[in-house]
């Protein structure tokens, strides 16, 4: 049985090829995300039984959707099929200065329409943690609901749940949802957050403002020990740039006295930087899955977010033997 269970929506996307602005051309790429089914596909390729809970269209796409997360070793048996549409995602990736752009053309997905008729007494049956991430409740009154019951339905069984902020501000605005108050709550149940003094400030509804990165990421880390008693961990990431062509990613990891850091990791040249964040959250998933120590968790998951950067698609297909090498090489960009 499933180890972690990850919640939420999965999407197509449609990509401009290349460096094209979207419908630049008669041409889309199509692959499969969602920012929970990429943390599971991320996991099953490192070896662990993980697990997507979601609802698909009972049709030839939402199969397909079925199929390759299969393809990668996660376990389908939590998918529901029926009625709705595939919610789809249009992007255009950054290029240069140019940033990268989404679009979401979901609404009244069969996730948006059913998300709240998954039995968790039998989809976190056995399971150790349920990943959720903010992008679930944003999406509407009734996925709000839905991720609320499944974060106390974790509570109620002694599964630990990991969140990750994932804000999504136009997901928000198109209800007028009280994004702190639900994510507030969601978050009570968690154990491990992802997200930094943003993140956290988004979901607190107060910003972090005054001071370094260094003490912003303290501040806010104790506010949300103190605020939610479950919380154990937050783990989130700064990525640097230094110019066009050179950023670095650190990974930091913080409890209720410590806080550890990666060593920098480049990320260059980036190729798609779409599902990053859900790759580092993976990686230090497998960290803690596997009962490894902070230091060589973080640096695991800066790796694997690194290498993430250099593959097209929302997926992060690297294996573990080639997150490791990456984590072990000496590099010119790991400056400790
Ligand atoms: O983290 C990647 C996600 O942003 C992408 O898969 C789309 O899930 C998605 C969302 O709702 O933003």
């Amino acid at each position: 049985s499933a180890r972690i269970v990850c919640f939420g929506e999965v999407l197509v996307r449609l990509s401009a090829p290349d460096n094209e602005v979207l419908l630049q051309s008669a041409r889309l790429n199509t692959c499969f995300g969602g920012a929970e089914a990429n943390v599971a596909v991320s996991l099953a390729r490192f070896g662990h039984a993980s697990a997507v809970a979601a609802v698909l269209p009972d049709n030839a796409i939402g199969r397909a959707a079925r199929d390759e997360l299969r393809r990668h070793g996660v376990d389908v048996s939590r998918l529901a099929f029926a009625a709705g549409r595939m919610g789809l995602y249009f992007l255009t990736p950054g290029a240069g200065q140019r940033p990268s752009q989404v679009l979401y053309d979901r609404a009244d997905s069969a996730f948006a329409r059913a998300a709240g008729e998954v039995d968790w007494d039998r989809a976190l049956a056995g399971a150790e943690w349920l990943h959720v991430s903010g992008v679930t409740p944003a999406i509407g009154p009734a996925t709000a609901e839905a991720a609320l019951k499944a974060v106390r339905a974790a509570t109620r069984l002694g599964v630990k749940v990991s969140m990750d902020g994932n804000y999504r501000a136009s997901l928000w605005a198109a209800w007028d949802g009280n994004a702190p108050a639900i994510l507030s709550e969601m978050l009570s149940h968690a154990a491990l957050l992802f997200g930094d003094h943003r993140d956290i400030g988004l979901i607190l509804g107060q910003a972090f403002e005054a001071g370094d990165a260094e003490h912003l990421r303290r501040q806010a880390a104790d506010v949300a020990f103190a605020a939610f008693p479950r919380l154990q961990r937050l783990a989130c990431t700064d990525r640097v740039q230094h110019n066009v062509n050179h950023h670095d990613l650190t990974g930091f990891m913080l409890d209720r006295g410590q806080t550890w850091r990666s060593a920098p990791r480049s990320l260059n040249p980036i190729v798609d930087r779409i599902g990053g964040g859900d790759a580092f959250a993976a990686g230090v998933l497998h960290g803690l899955l596997s009962g490894l120590d902070e230091d060589i968790t973080l640096d695991f998951a800066v790796a694997a977010a690194a290498l993430k950067h250099a593959i097209p698609g929302d997926f992060n297909l690297a294996t573990l033997a080639e997150v490791e090498d990456l984590r072990t090489a000496e590099s010119l960009d790991v400056r400790r």
